[in-house]
């Protein structure tokens, strides 16, 4: 799973960046505009923590994102290959650092980013409609002409100036065009960067209010994270950095979120798996069947699948063992077509 960063120069996407992937090694993390970063950030998940609480095991792997940062002057190519994109807006005032745009105004850098996306992807469907067009009077070709409509419905929408997220495809029409990396059609994430006084209440800041029109739209969600608070938090202990939260009014980091919301946006779930030597999630897309689910693991446990034993997450807290869960009838053995649900613990029984 790729996730994008774009913004304005001098935003705080490098901080932000830094801070998802301090766990990890990743190439020089110098604030840069021209260079490309790439790292690996940790999905958090409590519920993993807890199950290693209880199974003790010899690693602990959580689910990862793979981040590019690309720096304020970055060519937008490199995020053709992206799943998600997360757009780091400035909401922080601080007279030290000054603004490409100018005044501090996210609506504006949001919607001129917005623009930016949409005029990219305008012009890539130009191309292709004229190509396609060109080889049509070649040629009837049955097959370009699905195309060619889903193309001109996009060209509408972009001409409206709306992104290509906001539009309800079919399975179909997404295999038309899959490979393509539309900018504006990727799942995006607003990432407000905040003052420290506006993170206490993200909900009633007037910033959040100006941007009532990117609220609630297809694929898409806004976060506030207040970078220089996280990079504080990043080098306390887990206590001391808990009750700097709890005097905050967090009930979590704001990197915690803002992973959660990528892998939320992607339509990913995680499934566990545990044991002595290995406590892991995996993340699979919803709507995956059991056998499927497996390849995540492995290809020969996906190949010599037999079934899976699953029990949910809640059930095994609630209950505090297999036996317990056997006992009461959660832990169930499934077949190849059982729909892994998020949060099932699965041991798959195979045999190659
Ligand atoms: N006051 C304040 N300063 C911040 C915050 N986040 C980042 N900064 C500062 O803003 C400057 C730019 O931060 P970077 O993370 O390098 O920004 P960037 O978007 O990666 O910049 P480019 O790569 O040059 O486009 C640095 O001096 C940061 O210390 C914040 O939340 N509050
Ligand atoms: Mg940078």
């Amino acid at each position: 799973m790729k996730v994008g960063i774009l913004g304005y120069p001098q935003v705080g996407k490098t901080t932000l960046f830094a801070m998802l992937t301090k766990l990890e090694k990743n190439v020089g993390v110098s604030s840069s505009a021209v260079e490309t970063l790439m790292g690996v950030a940790k999905v958090n998940d409590p519920r993993l923590s807890i199950l290693t609480g209880m199974f003790n095991p010899k690693k602990t792997i959580p689910a990862t994102l793979d981040l590019v940062d690309l720096g304020g002057f970055g060519k937008k190519e490199a995020l053709r290959n992206v799943d998600v994109l997360i757009h780091v807006v400035r909401a922080f005032l601080d007279d030290a650092v000054p603004h490409a745009n100018g005044e501090v105004d996210p609506a504006r850098d949001i919607a001129s980013m917005e623009l930016e996306l949409i005029i990219s992807d305008l012009a890539w469907i130009e191309d292709r409609l004229a190509k396609i067009d060109r080889e049509l009077k070649k040629m009837p070709k049955a097959g370009l002409e699905p195309e060619k409509k889903l193309l001109a419905r996009f060209r509408t929408q972009l001409e409206a100036e709306r992104p290509l997220r906001e539009l309800e495809l079919h399975d179909d029409e997404v295999k038309l065009i899959l490979g393509y990396g539309f900018l504006s059609l990727k799942p995006m994430l607003f990432v407000l960067n905040v003052s420290e006084e506006a993170l206490a209440q993200p909900d009633d800041d007037k910033i959040v209010a100006q941007l009532d029109s990117y609220v609630d739209k297809p694929n898409t969600q806004i976060l506030s994270v207040c970078a220089k608070i996280e990079a504080e938090l990043a080098q306390l202990s887990s206590e001391d950095a808990s009750l700097f939260m709890t005097d905050l009014g967090l009930d979590e980091p704001g990197l915690d979120r803002l992973a959660r919301e990528a892998y939320r946006l992607l339509g990913r779930i995680s499934f566990f798996t545990v044991g002595p030597d290995e406590v892991r999630a995996w993340p699979i897309r919803q709507g995956t069947f059991a056998k499927q689910a497996a390849a995540a693991i492995h290809s020969d446990i996906e190949r010599g699948f037999i079934r899976a034993e699953v029990v949910h997450y809640d059930d095994f807290i609630q209950h505090e063992s297999m036996a317990a869960c056997k006992e009461k009838g959660v832990f169930r053995l499934e077949g190849k077509e059982y729909l892994v649900r998020e949060g099932d613990m699965i041991n798959f029984r195979f045999n190659v």
